[in-house]
C-alpha cells in the first residue's frame, strides 16, 4: 500500500473511533477530536448546502459598467477565433442579428457568464441581461425594429418553429459533435488561444454533457444521435429549397439564428458527419450560409485573423 493511501486508510479510521466516541461516551473527547469532528461538520454542511443551493447560486455574478452610454449595446460573448468570429451558435445569431438591425454594439474582449450563467448577453443601459432571444425581444421593442415585417402570421409561426428546432434540438447535435467527438482537434483547428481552451472549452465540454443527459437527448446512441440531427438538417434544406433567404427573397429574424448555426457547421466542424450533410447533400445550405456571410460579416477576415491562403 503506498504512504498515500495507507495515511488515508489511517485518518478514515481515526474519524471512525472518534464518532464512536462521540456517540457512546462523549464526555472523553479530547480537543483534537471536537477541532476534527467540527471540521467534518462544516465540510458536511458546505456540501449539503450546495448540492441544495440550485444552479442559479452558483452562476457568476454579472459586473455591469458603473458609467454607460444611454442606447448603446455592450455585447458579451465569445470572443473570436480562427475559425469564426464566434464560437456560440447563439452569440453569432445575436451579432448577425444586430448587424441586420443596423443596431451598433461593442463587444467585450472579457468572456465572463452572463446573469442567466450563460452566453451571450448584453449590458444595456447599466441593466445586464440574458438570452439571446429575450435579447432581441427587447431590442426589437427599444429600437423599433423588425426584421419580419413582411411575413404573415402563418410564416412566423413556421420561422419560430424552425428555429426552435435548431436550438433545442439540432443544437445538442452540434455541441456534441464539435465539442466531444472533436476534442482532440479542437485547439488546432480553431486556433485557440491555451486561456479559452482550459478554461471555457474544458470547463463547457463536461457542461454540455451533463445538460445532453438532462435534456434527454444524451440518452441516444451515437446512431440515434446523427439520424435525428440529418433529418432537422435536410427538414431545413427542403424548406430553403432555391430561394435566397429561409422566408423568402429578403433576410428575416430567423436567418440571423439559421446562420448562426450553420457557420458552426461550415468553420468548426470540418470532416464531421455534419459537415458532410452540409456541404455534400445539402449544397443549398452552404450556399445560403456563405450568402449571410458575404452580406453581413465583411469583417469576418479581419475578426478572425484568416487570410486568402486559409480558406
Ligand atoms: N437560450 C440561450 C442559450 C445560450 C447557451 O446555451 N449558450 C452556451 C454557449 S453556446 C452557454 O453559455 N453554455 C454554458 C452553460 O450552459 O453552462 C440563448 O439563446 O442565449
Amino acid at each position: 500500500m503506498s504512504g498515500f493511501v495507507q495515511s488515508l486508510w489511517e485518518a478514515v479510521g481515526t474519524l471512525f473511533q472518534t464518532f464512536e466516541q462521540l456517540l457512546t461516551d462523549p464526555a472523553q473527547l479530547s480537543c483534537d477530536d471536537l477541532v476534527v469532528l467540527g471540521a467534518c461538520s462544516v465540510c458536511v454542511t458546505v456540501a449539503v448546502l450546495w448540492a441544495c443551493s440550485g444552479e442559479e447560486l452558483r452562476t457568476q455574478k454579472v459586473k455591469v459598467r458603473a458609467d454607460f452610454t444611454p442606447g448603446k449595446v455592450h455585447y458579451h460573448g465569445i470572443p473570436p477565433v480562427r475559425a469564426i468570429p464566434c464560437l456560440s451558435p447563439f452569440g453569432l445569431k445575436l451579432e448577425t442579428y444586430l448587424r441586420m438591425a443596423d443596431i451598433p454594439y461593442e463587444p467585450s474582449t472579457e468572456m465572463a457568464m452572463g446573469p442567466k450563467g450563460k452566453l451571450p448577453w448584453i449590458e444595456y443601459n447599466g441593466q445586464a441581461m440574458g438570452d439571446s432571444n429575450l435579447i432581441i425581444e427587447f431590442l426589437n421593442k427599444e429600437k423599433g425594429v423588425d426584421l419580419n415585417r413582411s411575413l404573415h402570421d402563418a410564416d412566423r409561426a413556421v420561422s419560430r418553429a424552425f428555429v426552435k428546432m435548431l436550438e433545442e434540438n439540432t443544437y445538442w447535435g452540434g455541441a456534441k459533435c464539435k465539442m466531444i467527438d472533436n476534442q482532440d482537434k479542437i485547439q488546432e483547428l480553431w486556433e485557440v488561444s491555451w486561456f479559452i481552451f482550459f478554461f471555457y472549452l474544458k470547463p463547457a465540454i463536461k457542461t454540455i454533457k451533463k445538460n445532453m443527459w438532462a435534456h434527454g437527448i444524451g440518452r441516444h446512441s451515437d446512431a440515434e444521435l446523427e439520424a435525428i440531427v440529418e433529418k432537422d438538417v435536410r427538414a431545413l434544406s427542403d424548406f430553403l429549397g432555391s430561394k435566397l433567404y429561409l422566408m423568402g427573397d429578403e433576410p428575416t429574424e430567423a436567418d440571423a439564428a439559421v446562420f448562426g448555426f450553420l457557420a458552426q457547421i461550415l468553420w468548426t466542424m470540418p470532416g464531421t458527419y455534419m459537415y458532410r450533410i452540409v456541404t455534400e447533400d445539402c449544397p443549398n445550405l452552404q450556399a445560403y450560409t456563405i450568402r449571410m456571410k458575404e452580406r453581413y460579416w465583411l469583417d469576418w477576415d479581419q475578426l478572425t485573423g484568416n487570410t486568402k491562403k486559409d480558406q
